[in-house]
């Protein structure tokens, strides 16, 4: 591992975590650029994560979601998910900031999540924003997926949607606010599992390299960031996390090891 990575979070105040998707992947979740499977496998997922795609054919796109919310609460938090939790109760102030609408960091321990892009929990009212509390239980699904209508606003009979950010909406604007303060303000920031495609987000790693921090990527493949940050780790977060916390405070691992390289130093 990285000296400089190293001694740079041991001396950290403030350390930024930035994740998404492919930090997920390893529980089971597909990430965005995955194929999709079933009913969807003729749609891309960004073509699925549109407000136009909800316009045009609700009851395919609630199906959908329907069938992500049940495959996250069938899936369990990896290593990954647990070695950020365990990173927050070692750095004196850590910010975790996902794109991911699952709640597996929740699950994993960590607190004050910054969803950038919601939660697929809570689902909200179309018309007036009333929040919908879902009916107990995880949704069956026929093998394949289903298109289900979504539930109608119990308060103005309008349609609930998803309660996530699609492509070309705002991001909710305290939760990006708190996100930028704390990548401006960062000594380390932690890029995992994403491809650094969709923007915002993909600015913070960008806001805290313009103010000096220290930037990490962990992703098994290259991206446009390999080249800015000051070390791109080449590997799944799943085995890496667990081996940066076991070397940065001595805390025994759980993973089984080294399968990653330093790409760039
Ligand atoms: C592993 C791994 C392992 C695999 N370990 N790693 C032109 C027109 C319109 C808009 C725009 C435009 N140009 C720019 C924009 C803005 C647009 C945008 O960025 N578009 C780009 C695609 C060009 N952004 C927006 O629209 C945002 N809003 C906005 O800007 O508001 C202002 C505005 C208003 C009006 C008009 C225009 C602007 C909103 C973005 C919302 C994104 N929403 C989604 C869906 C969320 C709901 C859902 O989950 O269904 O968020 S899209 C999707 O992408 C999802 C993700 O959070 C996000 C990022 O994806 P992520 O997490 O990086 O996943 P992948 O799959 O891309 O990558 C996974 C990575 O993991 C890979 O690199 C793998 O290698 C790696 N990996 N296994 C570690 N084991
Ligand atoms: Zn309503």
């Amino acid at each position: 591992m990285d000296e400089r990575i190293i001694k740079s979070l041991r001396d950290a105040k403030r350390v930024v975590v930035l994740t998404g998707a492919g930090v997920s992947a390893e529980s089971g979740l597909p990430t965005f650029r995955d194929k999709q499977t079933g009913l969807w496998e003729t749609f891309k997922a960004e073509d699925l994560a549109t407000p136009s795609a909800f316009e045009r054919d609700p009851a395919l796109v609630w199906g959908w979601y329907e069938s992500r919310r049940a495959a996250v609460r069938a899936a369990k938090p990896n290593a990954g998910h647990l070695a950020i939790a365990a990173m927050g109760d070692r750095v004196p102030r850590l910010t975790l900031i996902t794109q991911n609408v699952d709640d597996l960091h929740e699950r994993a321990g960590s607190r004050a999540v910054l969803h950038l892009h919601g939660e697929l929990a809570r689902p909200y009212c179309e018309a007036c924003r009333r929040p919908y509390v879902f009916p107990d239980g995880i949704p069956q699904l026929p093998r394949g997926g289903a298109r289900i209508e979504p539930p109608r606003c119990d308060t103005c009979g309008a349609r609930i949607r998803p309660g996530v950010v699609w492509f070309g909406e705002s991001l909710p604007g305290p939760t990006w606010a708190a996100a930028r303060e704390a990548a401006k303000d960062c000594d380390v920031l932690i890029c995992a599992g994403t491809s650094s495609l969709v923007y915002p987000a993909a600015s913070l790693p960008e806001i805290a390299i313009a103010a000096g921090a220290t930037t990490l990527q962990i992703n098994p493949n290259p991206t446009d960031l390999d080249g800015s940050v000051s070390v791109a780790i080449r590997g799944p977060s799943g085995s890496v996390l667990p081996q940066l916390l076991a070397e940065t405070w001595d805390v025994v691992s759980s993973s089984g090891g080294a399968d990653y390289e330093a790409v760039r130093t």
